[in-house]
C-alpha cells in the first residue's frame, strides 16, 4: 500500500470515531515493527493511538480484538482487587462510535483506537539495571495477573507462533524457493542454523515430555512493549497484547533477554559490540522470579537459560526466513535489514552459548 492510500484509509477510519471530536493531528509513532501506530490529537488535546493491524501477519483482527478485549478486563479486575491503579494498569481500546472494537475499512484493513496513557515512555533499550529489573518484575505480574485466566476462550492469534521447528522447517522451505536468489549471499547464517537443528527441538520436547507447562502469556516482551511512568520511571503497563495466547513461561523470560539484555541493538552491524551482558540477564532472572511469585516449576526455572537461546535463535531465523522471502513481514529501514538483525541474533546466541554454565549457575 503507498503513502497516500495508507493516508486516504486512515481519514476513512477515523470517520469512525466522531465521537473523540475533530482530529488536529495523526503521526506515525512508536518503533514497532508490525503494526502502523499513530498518535492522534483530538481538539480537546487528548491523544490516543491508532493503529492498523497487520492483517497479513494476524489474518483474523476480529479475533485478536477479542482476545484484547478479554485479557484487558482481566487485568482490570485483578489490579482493583488487589487496591492497584486499574485504570492505567493494561491497555484501553476505544469503542467506534457503533461501539465495536474495530473498524473495518473498505479494504478490508482493521483499525483500533487505544486510549494514550499520558506520562508514559516507552524505552528500546535499559537504561538502568533497575529499569530492567523492573521491567522484568512487570512481565512476571503480567503472566501472575493472568494465571486464573481461563485459556479455553482465547483464540491463536498466529498459529506456531514461537513454535521453533516449525520456525526451522519454513526457513528450509523459504532456502529451497529462494525467490530472490538471496541464499548464495547467507549459507553462513544457514550453516549457523543447521548446526542448531537438534537445539531447536527442546522446549516442545520438554512440552510433550510434560515437564514444560502451557500457560497465558505475552509472547512479545521486548523491553519497548511495557510503558514507563515518566516521572517514577516505574512500570506502568504492559502493551501490545496481540500475540498473547498459550505459550511458555520461559520464551517470555527469553525474548526480554533477547532484546533487552544485549549490549548491542536489535540491528546492531558491528558485531563486535554484541553480547550477553550477564549483570542484566542476573537482574532479570530475579526480577522475573519475583514477578512470577513462585508460580514457575523447578524446571522452568531450570529451562530459563534454554529459553533465553531459543528466543534469540528463532528471532535470528525469522529475520532470515524474511531476508530470503523478500521482506515480506517485519517493517524495515534499509535493504540488508533484516539480514542485519538476523546476524545480531546469531552472534547473540553464540555469546551465550560460550556463557551457558554462567547463565545456568545464575
Ligand atoms: P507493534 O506491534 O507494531 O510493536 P505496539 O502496540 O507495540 O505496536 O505500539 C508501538 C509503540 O506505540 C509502542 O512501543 C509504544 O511506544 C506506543 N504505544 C502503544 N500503545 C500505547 C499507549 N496505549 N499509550 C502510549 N503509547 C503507546
Ligand atoms: C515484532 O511488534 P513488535 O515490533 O513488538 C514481532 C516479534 C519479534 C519482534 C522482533 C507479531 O514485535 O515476534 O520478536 O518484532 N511481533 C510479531 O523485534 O511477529
Ligand atoms: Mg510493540
Amino acid at each position: 500500500m503507498t503513502r497516500e492510500e495508507l493516508c486516504a484509509k486512515r481519514e476513512e477510519a477515523l470517520n469512525a470515531y466522531s465521537h473523540i471530536g475533530a482530529v488536529v493531528s495523526c503521526e506515525r509513532y512508536g518503533n514497532g515493527h508490525i503494526n502502523d501506530t499513530f498518535l492522534t490529537v483530538s481538539e480537546s488535546g487528548k491523544r490516543y493511538i491508532f493503529q492498523r493491524i497487520n492483517h497479513t501477519v494476524f489474518p483474523h483482527p476480529d479475533e485478536v480484538m477479542e482476545n484484547i478485549t478479554a485479557v484487558t478486563e482481566h487485568i482490570r479486575g485483578r489490579v482493583a482487587a488487589e487496591g492497584g491503579d486499574a485504570a492505567r494498569s493494561t491497555l484501553v481500546v476505544v469503542p467506534t462510535d457503533a461501539g465495536a472494537a474495530y473498524y473495518k475499512d473498505s479494504i478490508g484493513s482493521f483499525w483500533r483506537m487505544y486510549e494514550f496513557t499520558e506520562g508514559t515512555v516507552a524505552h528500546d533499550r535499559a537504561e538502568s539495571i533497575q529499569m530492567f529489573t523492573d521491567c522484568a518484575e512487570a512481565f512476571g505480574r503480567f503472566q501472575g495477573w493472568l494465571s486464573d485466566f481461563d485459556a479455553s476462550v482465547l483464540h491463536e492469534p498466529i498459529v506456531n507462533f514461537h513454535n521453533t521447528p516449525v520456525r526451522y522447517e519454513n526457513l528450509m522451505r523459504a532456502i529451497e524457493k529462494d525467490p530472490l536468489g538471496r541464499v548464495a549471499e547467507v549459507a553462513e547464517e544457514i550453516a549457523f542454523v543447521k548446526a542448531r537443528a537438534e537445539f531447536v527441538k527442546t522446549l516442545e520436547n520438554a512440552r510433550e515430555a510434560g515437564t514444560l507447562p502451557l500457560r497465558v502469556t505475552h509472547n512479545d516482551t521486548k523491553l519497548n512493549n511495557i510503558l514507563f511512568d515518566a516521572a517514577t520511571g516505574k512500570p506502568v503497563c504492559v502493551i501490545d497484547l496481540d500475540t498473547v495466547m498459550p505459550g511458555y513461561s520461559v520464551n517470555d523470560f527469553g525474548d526480554s533477554i533477547r532484546f533487552g539484555a544485549n549490549t548491542a541493538a536489535e540491528d546492531e552491524t558491528d558485531l563486535g559490540k554484541v553480547s550477553l551482558d550477564l549483570g542484566l540477564y542476573r537482574s532479570y532472572a530475579e526480577g522475573f522470579l519475583r514477578g512470577c511469585n513462585g508460580k514457575l516449576t523447578e524446571n522452568e526455572v531450570a529451562l530459563m537459560p534454554i529459553g533465553a537461546r531459543m528466543m534469540t535463535l528463532e528471532c535470528g531465523m525469522r529475520f532470515l526466513t524474511d531476508y530470503i522471502e523478500g521482506d515480506t513481514y517485519f517493517r524495515i529501514a534499509r535493504p540488508s535489514h533484516n539480514l542485519d538483525r538476523c546476524r545480531c541474533q546469531f552472534a547473540l546466541v553464540a555469546d551465550m552459548e560460550r556463557k551457558e554454565n554462567e547463565m545456568k549457575l545464575i
